[in-house]
């Protein structure tokens, strides 16, 4: 039963601590400094996870036989429905982006002036707010959890704001009883982007449900995915039917348009692909654990490394694995360790830098917004993410984890001959 399983997992990992699965026993052995990179293909850190191609294929050709590609269709209905139901909240609108999901609900909100969100986030939450004029404020997070840090959202409050956007960022729950109280105490709206989200939970309730709304992403880079696509879901009625206009121009009946309206529909083929997804979703979380389970028992011991931690009594997708690196205690900068994965073909991601206010249009705005924002810069300096999802097996992993645990063991030379200029040895 769907999510139900997900912490009494059948795909084991069975731990096989620091066996030495290494090719490389030298530092010269290393791609960085000329030799072949250890894995012959790139390993991304969003690989789509993909479902029952069979049952996908026999949904987009009734699709195509139906006649009827778009525009409320029957997938998507069917598709909302199921959401609805796993997550348990009233309405469910599937739309074509999370981007164009956020400027949706945002607008459904009335929300305008100033929003306060954390700047430890993907682009696209800043973004789709200044889209429709809004100005974002940036908050500083909680280091422990990447969060927003509720503690410092009062002093950003200001005449002109109106809402607050909390980013469940990992899939990780804000701390979304501080940031209701907050709100009520406030007057402010809360939107919540969970674009990382589907399927974790805060105190036992599934992600989905808090908030006056959240947002959700289907990209192909997600839990599952609708190769581009979103959700808004809330459990307010006069909300719900504002969005349900604002996703369809405005639209009331045919020739009737009540509200200005965008187009954020999702295809048919979009809701085929998602209804497929969802049927393989606990397979796809199972073994997101089970690399999580590994990359834990292969790098938990490392000095210098911290690494994410899904509390066991909520539910999670284990999407990320995110790793911080201590320059100092590790011997070597995140950046450093970076540069030596990709060269091996391991192209991990440092997600967000450097932090949206240090992009545009943000930093010539606000250029020295970074002063209170400490915990923000601190992390993403620190902060990287390893692949992970169905197209990584633990034999890849195993390999990551040792060409880490090199790096970081001979990091001293490995620093040494990088800053000489050193980077082949022929
Ligand atoms: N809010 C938050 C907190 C978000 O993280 C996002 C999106 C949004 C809002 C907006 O959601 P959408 O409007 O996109 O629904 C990727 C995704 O494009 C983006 O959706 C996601 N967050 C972000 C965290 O990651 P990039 O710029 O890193 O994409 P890209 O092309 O570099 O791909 C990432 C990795 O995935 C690469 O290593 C390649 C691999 N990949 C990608 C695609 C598209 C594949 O292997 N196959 C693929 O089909 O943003």
């Amino acid at each position: 039963m769907w999510l139900k399983t997900i912490k009494f997992c059948t795909i084991d990992f069975i731990p096989n601590r620091h066996k030495n699965t290494l090719k490389k026993q030298k530092i010269e052995d290393l791609a960085i400094f000329g030799d072949t990179p250890v894995f012959k293909e790139k390993l991304h850190v969003g690989r789509p996870n993909i479902g029952d191609k069979k049952n996908l294929l026999d949904r987009v050709s009734d699709v195509l036989d139906s006649g009827w590609l778009t525009n409320n269709g029957p997938n998507v209905q069917e598709f909302e429905l199921r959401l609805a139901e796993i997550i348990g909240v009233k309405h469910c609108f599937a739309v074509c982006n999370a981007t164009v999901a956020l400027q949706i609900a945002a607008r459904a909100l009335e929300l305008k002036g100033e929003v306060i969100l954390p700047s430890f986030t993907f682009i696209a939450s800043a973004h789709a707010l200044k889209w429709i004029n809004i100005t974002p404020v940036f908050c500083d997070i909680d280091p422990n959890t990447h969060n927003i840090d509720p503690s410092k959202i009062e002093m950003l409050i200001s005449p002109r704001t109106t809402g607050i956007i909390g980013v469940h960022v990992w899939g990780r729950p804000c701390d979304v009883e501080t940031i209701t109280q907050i709100a009520e105490q406030n007057n402010l709206k809360v939107l919540y982007d969970a674009a990382h989200a589907f399927g974790s939970s805060f105190q036992r309730k599934m992600i989905g449900g808090f908030g006056d709304a959240e947002v959700f992403s289907f990209h192909a880079t997600k839990i599952f995915n609708t190769f581009e696509g979103g959700a808004i879901t809330t459990n307010n009625d006069q909300l719900a039917h504002k969005i349900s206009l604002m996703r369809n121009f405005g639209f009331h009946g045919i020739d009737n348009v009540i509200e200005l309206g965008t187009n954020g529909k999702m295809n048919e083929i979009s809701a085929a692909m998602g209804l497929t997804s969802l049927e393989s979703i606990d397979d796809f979380i199972k073994i997101n654990k089970r690399n999580y389970d590994c990359y834990q028992s292969e790098l938990g011991d490392i000095q210098g490394l911290k690494l994410i931690h899904y509390d066991e009594n909520e539910r999670s997708n284990f999407q990320y694995f995110v790793v911080e690196v201590d320059g100092i205690k590790a011997g070597v900068s995140r950046d450093l360790l970076v540069k030596v994965l990709h060269a091996e073909n391991i192209l991990a991601r440092r997600y967000f830098y450097p932090g949206c206010h240090q992009l545009e249009p943000y930093r010539t705005l606000v250029p020295d917004v970074g002063l209170r924002l400490q915990e923000t810069e601190k992390l993403v300096t620190r902060v990287m993410c390893l692949p992970t999802g169905t197209a990584i097996s633990i034999t890849d992993i195993m390999q990551i984890c040792s060409i880490i645990r090199f790096t970081l063991t001979h990091s001293k030379k490995i620093s040494e001959l990088l800053s000489s200029g050193l980077t082949g040895f022929g």
